[in-house]
């Protein structure tokens, strides 16, 4: 059934559906012998379609088959949200192959990927498919357009075993007189991209509750983009430039442009570019649904911060509730997002989601040119301009009100009695020790299923990204109470000047604190040395399972099984992303360690099933949030006044090293990453 239901979601005319009659497309009807004998070759394989009674799709067809499909527009979140009711809905999954097939080439097929997608991820009888990347179903939502001309070219030419990965060069998207451009490399990285679908796709916008109420969800939207945006700010300093300007005004012009320079392969259309200093407005495209004005973001951002003053919200049926310490964000973060479980729509709208859909649509707010959405408008391509991260600096500002009024952390919060660590340290002394090597790599994937023009066989493309060298912690425990006892190990890493090479004060530097890993120790009584690998991390996913079905026949790939890969695992932060890119001369950071009290941490729970990388941004499929504390602890509130700098927060279950991260500037094919970087 893989091998059936995969294939949908790849390129047409790869795979021979045995279509009922009533099945093919209406103008097609007449023709469907004759069409099916023209492709396809006499070896190939026909796959039965089971002709069962199609349901109503009069919802879903509303959007054209080519049309832009955004998430964050709520006509479209409930065209896709029927449909995936459909798909969850289908009694067997042969049901599902039947209608799926039916749909697939009249639906819009962005949202027929997403549905479809979201249901195999949640019906007991597909969740363990393997599923194709998105980047190589749609490449052209990660890629310069240009490689895929040069794919065509090249794929028309020469046999499978003759074509050369096409090189997708780094700099296509804009230059240095941009200053913006010097973080491009990472806004347009495709892991990074890719884990942001995951995410959304993991916790969609819209669907049945069994596939929208996740635990601690809303929190969850508020820690994952957090993190990217301590991660972003991060390397902004290690570029010399400052941390992110919050989208706070809407009514200035918007400095940074973007011209992302990708094409919709579905649609034949460009993605629309953001010329430098426009000025949203008020958005009023009908054919949409989409219309709202910029007040009604203002009148919403209003509402909330009233909310987080008097910490209390209303439900949609009339209730009052509270937002305390703990839950409070998780209730806050659905309202912002705007999620489905938010407590009230009608009250909070939909303040971040629109907020997209605003800067998504302001070269052609009236749909006056018929031009589709932005970047911002696809959770797939939103992360490569600049102008996300100032809308969710904005986004993380709200959040941070409300994280800073609630009371400090007391001393007892945050200690482990008995429990002290006195020594932490980076790889082994010698030349690396407290220092994190990042250099250049480049990496292959393969274009073929997102291309309907190319023949059989992989069509490759090369393209760079950062990198860095495994690396090790060494964690010297002592546990001076009379037991052995338990502990989580917490780790994070944040810059330890400002812009102007000040020091940080502690409630500047916990904004920047990105976690770097979390897992748990048994500490025996007495001395203890952890030692921990990088690779070993709870926030990432390694490479292979980011781009994992471009590695097929490649030396370099772990084995992992067929279980393990299902699309819960694709969410994750990229693990060639997970350290700034550093300088030349060693950026200087301070890698905050603590242990914390299990008995405090625990969520008693039966073990996860497949996959368990990248939990910390993403959870764990089918369980809770695997960490009782709130998400971000030790820094997710603002400390007590007499703490000025981080050293002044630590009890004597943490501590402080300092670190240098080493960035040098080489290229390294990535399956001889070893050393290779000659530093
Ligand atoms: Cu992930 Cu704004 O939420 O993009």
């Amino acid at each position: 059934f893989d091998n059936q239901l995969q294939p949908l979601i790849s390129s047409p005319g790869q795979h021979q559906w045995d279509l009922p009659q009533s099945y093919q497309i209406e103008k097609y009807q007449a023709h469907a012998n004759t069409i099916s004998s023209r492709f396809t070759s006499s070896d190939e394989e026909w796959i039965p379609i089971k002709e069962i009674a199609i349901p109503d799709l009069s919802v879903p067809l509303q959007l054209s088959r080519t049309d832009t499909f955004s998430l964050f527009a709520p006509a479209h979140q409930k065209m896709a949200a029927y449909l995936i009711m459909l798909f969850l809905g289908m009694r067997t999954a042969d049901d599902l192959l039947s209608l799926a097939v039916y749909c697939r080439d009249r639906i819009n097929s962005q949202m027929f990927t997403y549905a479809l997608t979201v249901a195999i991820l949640h019906r007991p009888d597909t969740k363990k498919l393997r599923l194709p990347q998105l980047n190589e179903i749609f490449p052209d939502k990660f890629m310069d357009s240009r490689i895929f001309f040069r794919a065509r070219e090249e794929s028309n030419i020469l046999p499978d075993a003759l074509r050369e990965p096409i090189e997708i060069p780094m700099d296509y998207t804009g230059t240095n007189a941009d200053p913006e451009h010097r973080v491009a490399y990472w806004r347009e990285d495709i892991g990074v991209n890719l884990h942001h679908w995951h995410w959304h796709l993991v916790y969609p916008f819209s669907g049945p509750l069994e596939v929208i109420d996740k635990d601690r969800r809303g929190e969850l939207f508020y820690y994952m983009h957090h993190q990217t945006m301590a991660r972003y700010n991060v390397e902004r300093m290690c570029n010399d430039l400052g941390r992110t300007r919050p989208l706070e005004n809407l009514r200035e012009p918007i400095a940074e442009g973007y011209f992302p320079k990708l094409d919709q392969i579905v649609s034949g259309r460009a993605w629309p570019s953001r010329p430098r200093n426009m000025m949203l407005s008020d958005v009023n495209r009908t054919v949409e649904g989409l219309t709202f004005a910029l007040e009604d973001l203002e009148y919403w951002r209003e509402v909330l911060l009233e909310a987080i003053r008097t910490r209390r919200m209303k439900t949609s049926d009339g209730k009052e509730i509270y937002l305390d310490d703990f839950t409070g964000i998780d209730i806050l973060g659905n309202a912002v997002e705007a999620s489905p479980l938010s407590p009230d729509m009608s009250t909070y709208g939909s303040f971040h989601n629109l907020g997209h859909l605003a800067i998504a649509t302001m070269h052609d707010p009236d749909h006056r040119y018929l031009e589709p959405f932005a970047v911002m408008g696809d959770a797939a391509t939103a992360m490569r301009d600049p102008i996300f991260y100032r809308w969710h600096q904005h986004v993380d500002d709200i959040f941070a009100i409300f994280k800073n009024s609630i009371t400090p952390y007391s001393s007892d919060e945050l200690s482990f009695p008995g429990v002290a660590v006195t020594d932490v340290h980076v790889n082994l002394p010698g030349a690396n020790l407290n220092t994190f090597n990042t250099f250049w790599s480049k990496s292959i994937v393969d274009l073929s299923r997102g291309l309907d023009f190319a023949p059989k066989g992989e069509v490759l493309a090369r393209f760079q990204h950062l990198n860095h060298e495994p690396f090790k912690y060494y964690i010297t425990v002592h546990n001076t109470n009379d037991k052995d006892v338990l502990g989580t190990v917490r780790i994070f890493l944040a810059p330890r000047y400002n812009e102007q090479g000040a020091p940080l004060y502690f409630n500047e530097q916990r904004m920047l604190m990105i976690e770097l890993d979390k897992f748990t120790a048994r500490l025996k009584r007495g001395l203890n040395l952890l030692e921990r690998e990088s690779a070993d991390t709870a926030v990432t996913i390694p490479f292979e399972t980011t781009f994992r079905n471009l590695n097929h026949n490649r030396p370099d790939v772990s084995n992992r099984s067929a279980t393990e890969e299902y699309n819960f695992c694709g969410c994750g932060w990229p693990h060639h992303m997970h350290l700034p890119k550093g300088t030349i001369e060693g950026y200087p950071m301070d890698l905050f360690v603590m242990i914390s009290d299990f008995d405090y941490d625990r969520v008693d729970q039966e073990d996860p099933i497949g996959c368990a990388d990248g939990i910390s941004y993403c959870g764990l499929k089918d369980r809770k949030y695997p960490d009782a504390r709130s998400m971000g602890f030790p820094f997710d509130r603002s400390a007590h006044h007499n703490v000025r700098v981080l050293s002044d927060f630590l009890t004597p279950n943490m501590r402080v090293q300092q670190v240098n991260v080493k960035f040098h500037d080489v290229v390294t094919e990535r399956r001889n990453l070893s050393r290779s970087y000659g530093g």
